[in-house]
């Protein structure tokens, strides 16, 4: 294997900056890409080199054939695909190989296994890993599909087999809607993904969204990093994400470790991976699906178990063996990110970019802030409404909790509307501080939370008004002594 110098980063935002900041630990150069629209971004000024991709902004960094050529003419050993964009194209995995260029990540084959989300039920389930009563071909027609979904017992859900973000997914109750309802999920994924091959589940009802963080090298060492609680989700859209989770049942727990790492040392997975579990309420766990990538969220993993992902993501694509055994890794407290986005929670949460004109990070004992979001930094339109993510950590649950609240109302953004409010709000909730939550939370919470008492924090308030006082008696003075 080649040792790996200078890495070409082919994404953007907050992630492409931790790349870098992995790349500067291990003294490997990092070359960054920008669009047109990102020219202002925090990335570009702090990778080694930089290069544009001019025209279409979101295009640019789905232009397998441009980010490639660019990985040539800067000479980068190897590319780091981040999450989003081409993270999950077997075409580019495969494009970077023929390209003698070591692609940071998973190999293509497994990419293309785990894209199709019914094709990776049935490898799993080949493999023992439980998967929910279902169809393991494409529905061929409206009328199998009703029979096949008497068949399991309404209720079921209808997927997309090239699905992902919730979209072609339908929840169907009774037979009566089954028609309609698969027309609008096969429209949306043909629509959204160019593919509508359906496939039909039994549906749980409430589940919890908890996932296991594989990471494994070249010689067969799989090992896990724990699980991550992501059943805070809005639209589809993950809010919040905790490990360890808070309620999860021992048991369950070593279960899910167990079945996710000997699926992988199965089927010789390489590189880091995710493989998500709904667990019901009577504590049945199925497997629904396997991202091939790093997530959004891996920040929580990193902080309770000591372990910087990125950088072990590229000594494995270089040929190093894994330098921990599963018995040297240890968890130790809670994390919990919570992903700021510029978004209006008074508009539906519509996004709402625009300027940065001022800007207060939180900070102090156990807070980290990834971001490339800074105080005059105008956010562009074009992408994901995700800025960054403040990630608390404390030795208990409550206590991590505390430190989120103490965290949130202390970050302050001027000049864009944010989630923020709603975080505020979540932290405050007795349901969140005991832990008691599934995937409808944020269904049954949302409309109760006065997100506009939460925008203005009381005491702030107070304190405000009192030092504003004191600024007019001593102006008063001032004037009268001068006399
Ligand atoms: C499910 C499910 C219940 N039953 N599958 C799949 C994609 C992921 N983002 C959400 N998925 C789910 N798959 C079966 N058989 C529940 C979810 C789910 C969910 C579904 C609808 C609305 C919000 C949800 C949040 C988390 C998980």
């Amino acid at each position: 294997m080649k040792k790996i110098e200078k890495v070409l980063i082919a994404n953007r935002g907050e992630i492409a900056l931790r790349i870098i900041r992995a790349c500067k630990e291990l003294e490997v150069k990092s070359v960054a890409i920008f669009s047109e629209v990102d020219v202002e971004g925090i990335w570009v000024r702090k990778a080694d080199e930089c290069y544009p991709i001019l025209g279409n902004p979101v295009e640019a960094y789905l232009d397998i054939n441009k980010i490639i050529s660019l990985a040539k003419k800067a000479n980068a050993d190897a590319i780091h695909p981040g999450y989003g964009f081409l993270s999950e194209s077997a075409e580019f995995a495969q494009a970077c190989v023929d390209n003698d260029i070591i692609f940071i990540g998973p190999k293509a084959d497994h990419i293309a296994l785990f894209g199709d989300k019914m094709a990776s039920k049935v490898a799993m389930k080949a493999i023992g890993v439980p998967v929910l009563e279902g169809t393991d071909e494409p529905v061929a027609d409206i009328a199998e599909g009703e029979r096949i979904s008497k068949e399991i017992g309404f209720p079921v859900i209808i997927k997309a087999a090239f699905g992902g973000g919730g979209r072609g997914m339908r929840i169907v109750r009774q037979e009566k809607d089954f028609k309609e309802l698969y027309e609008s999920a096969a429209n949306e994924s043909k629509k959204y993904f160019g593919r509508d091959e359906m496939f039909i589940e039994k549906y749980v009802e409430n589940p919890r969204h908890i996932e296991i963080q594989i990471i494994a090298d070249k010689y067969g060492n799989v090992l896990h990093l724990g699980e991550r609680d992501c059943s805070i989700q809005r639209r589809h859209q993950k809010v919040i994400e905790i490990a360890p989770s808070p309620r999860l049942n021992e048991k369950v727990r070593l279960f899910l470790y167990e079945v996710a790492t000997d699926a992988m040392l199965k089927l010789g997975y390489e590189s880091v991976g995710t493989i998500e579990f709904l667990v019901d309420a009577e504590d049945n766990v199925y497997f629904i699906e396997m991202n091939t990538r790093v997530q959004v969220e891996h920040p929580v993993t990193e902080i309770i178990s000591g372990i910087d992902i990125i950088q072990r993501m590229i000594e494995i694509a270089e040929g190093d063996k894994l330098k921990f055994k599963q018995e040297e890794i240890t968890f130790r407290g809670y994390a919990i990110e919570f992903r700021i986005n510029a978004e209006d929670p008074k508009r539906k949460f519509m996004p709402a970019v625009g300027k940065i004109t001022n800007y207060m990070a939180p900070g102090g004992p156990g807070v980290r802030l990834d971001t490339s979001m800074y105080s005059g930094y105008k956010i562009p339109a074009n992408y994901d409404s995700m800025i960054g993510k403040l990630i608390v950590w404390g030795l208990d649950w409550k206590g991590a909790v505390k430190k989120a609240k103490r965290a949130l109302d202390e970050f302050f953004i001027e000049g864009i509307s944010t989630n923020i409010p709603l975080h505020r709000a979540i932290v405050r909730d007795l349901d969140f501080i005991d832990g008691k939550f599934d995937t409808s939370y944020l269904d049954h919470k949302l409309d109760k939370f006065n997100l506009d008492a939460i925008n203005n924090i009381e005491e702030e308030e107070q304190k405000m008004a009192q030092i504003s006082k004191l600024i007019d008696t001593i102006k008063h003075h001032n004037i009268n002594v001068r006399h």
